[in-house]
């Protein structure tokens, strides 16, 4: 009972505060100023500490609803109509009334939904006022924030004497969905068949509850009515490890519907008080932060104009709600003061650009590493492509990280009896008789025969003689040519995803190089860079001379071409661009622009 009133009193305060700050805004333009220069000095990032670890980081507590549309269901002056305006400065004389017109087009007399959340000077308000109502005609008020927020409160300031009966509603899917937030009526039983000041305990902590305090109120001054989210909710002071509360106090969209008018004594179809029926508001305010699960210290706008979380930790999504790209070595958590719960990258050695999270090797682990990596590259296989595929060796001179780290076993097709080598030693499987890491020489007193079965046979007579014969020439170097693995006429977001770089190209020159061919290049524009170092303008294109003997991509002098590749595959010299037999190489064609551009946002949106 005592940390509940304690937890109403730190939330009166928040709501103290928030209103300080909004009715001073003019105040606070000067200082904020001061806080930009402050911040271009040395702006430390409130999500990492002074040892750069990660540390549990919240947006600040704003009005989430300050600027933001609202829909009103019923609004005043078109026509333009009367309305009067009861008060009763004193209960020992009689109730005044004054009256004006609400005219949607006069600027002066219009009265729109916009003046909900317009800037709140108390010496001036501005009101939203709704149509004549006449019971049971419902008024609905639609609020939305663009984004999950985490409330503390709502609060009305009404400029007519509060309703008798309203219920706050609100959303966590945008509007498609709606839940019960708030009941206010001076008749709970009988308008929302609900105790009036019921009781949360834990196992209804995500109940709306009803109260009759707001209309204990003198009804004729506007006031505000302001709903406390987490007052009275037995885990508010365990809000980091209360999930049904963290939910509860979450919301995209908040809809108000005042059901039914205080007619302040009068009968509701009395014609004289007919031009007093109204609702009329000077300010819907909604207090909170955006909800980043205590992984962003801010939310920005996107390239869209969507508010976002500005997301740190290795987290992604609008809300930091999930893990970003290749850093799924342990599940997304939402952070806690004690710990940050960070995303983890997966341990792929260098080898691998995805992975994905396996529950069952994360429990095996005791909870520590649950990564697998996904299409490990360079020849390399197993759950963090630490060691070589079949048919490759590792090179035990080069780190697990290095490119090649692996090497191929190159089994002599008819020395060896199978592909596969040994993993450390690179030794292949030799049938009788034959010798040598790749099985491609006869043993001591055995010689070379014709039978690809038995390449080698024992030399009948003469067993001092202790030649080695070479059977085959080592493999040959010149392969013929095969399929282009990157050959394709199309480019789709999948491709786009796959490859490190994206650039469009015009080939100025080529020059031959033995091994190599080297194209001077234009990169016209970089849709993507990944870590390659491509820049806009002239540069170094390398591709294997066998490739282009091959037309594994086919290049062109004074063609324009879209080329995606790997980054990792580098000419000896480590400059310029690098493609082989996998790389994309496509005649551009200048639609593909706006797609390309299409893919880009998709990307930055973490939809690869
Ligand atoms: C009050 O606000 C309205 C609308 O913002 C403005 O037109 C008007 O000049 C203000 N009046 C005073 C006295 O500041
Ligand atoms: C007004 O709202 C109440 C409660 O949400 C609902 O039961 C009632 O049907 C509504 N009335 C009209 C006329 O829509
Ligand atoms: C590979 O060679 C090493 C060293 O000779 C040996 O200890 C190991 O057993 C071999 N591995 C296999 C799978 O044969
Ligand atoms: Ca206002």
């Amino acid at each position: 009972m005592k940390n509940q009133a304690i937890a109403s009193k730190l939330l009166s305060i928040h709501f103290v505060l928030h209103l300080v700050i909004f009715s001073s805004v003019v105040v606070c333009n000067s200082f904020g100023q001061l806080n930009v220069f402050a911040a271009q000095q040395n702006p430390p990032d409130p999500c990492y500490n002074e040892e750069d670890e990660s540390v549990r980081c919240i947006p600040d507590f704003v009005n989430a609803a300050f600027g933001r549309e609202v829909v009103g269901s019923s609004t005043c002056g078109v026509p333009p109509n009367r309305y009067c305006v009861l008060s009763r400065p004193d209960p020992n004389v009689e109730v005044q009334r004054s009256c004006h017109i609400c005219d949607a087009n006069s600027p002066k007399r219009r009265h729109p939904a916009s003046h909900l959340t317009d800037l709140n000077n108390p010496n001036n308000l501005t009101c939203w006022i709704s149509e004549y109502v006449q019971h049971p005609q419902n008024v609905t008020l639609t609020l939305s924030l663009g984004k999950k927020f985490e409330l503390t409160y709502v609060s009305l300031q009404f400029c007519s004497p509060r309703p008798d009966s309203m219920s706050v509603f609100k959303s966590m899917d945008f509007g498609r969905t709606w839940m019960p937030f708030q009941y206010y009526s001076a008749q709970c039983r009988r308008m929302y068949n609900r105790p009036n000041r019921g009781v949360v305990t834990k196992q209804n902590e995500q109940e709306a509850l009803c109260t009759d305090a707001h209309s204990s109120m003198d009804p004729y001054s506007g006031a505000r009515v302001a709903f406390s989210t987490l007052e009275g909710r037995p885990s508010a002071f365990d809000f980091d490890n209360s999930p049904v509360l963290q939910d509860w106090v979450t919301a995209t969209d908040i809809k108000v519907v005042f059901n039914r008018l205080n007619t302040l004594g009068d009968e509701e179809d009395s014609e004289t008080a007919r031009d007093s029926y109204y609702y009329a508001l000077s300010d819907f305010a909604v207090g909170g932060r955006c909800k980043c699960n205590g992984h962003a210290s801010r939310c920005i706008r996107n390239e869209e104009g969507e508010l976002v979380c500005d997301c740190r930790h290795n987290t992604a999504g609008p809300d930091c709600d999930r893990c970003k790209e290749f850093h799924f070595d342990r599940p997304w958590q939402r952070a806690t003061a004690r710990d940050p719960n960070e995303c983890v990258a997966c341990n792929c050695n260098l080898h691998a650009r995805r992975c994905r999270f396996d529950m069952e090797l994360y429990k095996l682990s005791g909870r520590s590493s649950g990564g697998v990596c996904l299409n490990c590259r360079h020849n390399t296989a197993g759950r963090h492509c630490h060691y070589c595929k079949e048919g490759y060796y590792r090179d035990e001179k080069k780190d697990i990280t290095h490119r090649k780290a692996c090497k191929a076993c190159d089994c002599h097709p008819v020395g060896a009896s199978g592909k596969t080598c040994n993993q450390t030693t690179g030794q292949c499987p030799c049938k009788d008789g034959v010798t040598g890491r790749t099985c491609n020489r006869c043993s001591k007193s055995y010689q070379q025969s014709r039978s690809p079965i038995a390449p080698c046979i024992r030399m009948p007579r003469d067993p001092e003689e202790t030649n080695v014969e070479i059977i085959v020439e080592e493999p040959n170097q010149q392969e013929p040519c095969g399929e282009c693995r990157g050959e394709t006429n199309k480019i789709n977001m999948r491709r786009f995803c796959r490859n490190d770089f994206a650039i469009q190209v015009q080939v100025l020159s080529r020059e031959d190089h033995g091994e190599w061919v080297e194209f001077t290049i234009n990169v016209a524009t970089v849709y993507k860079r990944g870590e390659s170092r491509i820049r806009r303008g002239d540069q170094q294109m390398f591709v294997r001379a066998r490739d282009i003997g091959c037309k594994c991509p086919k290049v062109r002098v004074n063609h324009r071409y879209l080329v995606l590749g790997d980054s990792e595959y580098q000419h000896e010299s480590g400059e310029g661009v690098a493609i082989d037999d996998r790389s994309i190489v496509l005649n551009w064609q200048d639609k593909w622009d706006r797609r390309i551009r299409k893919y880009q946002r998709r990307e930055r949106r973490g939809r690869c």
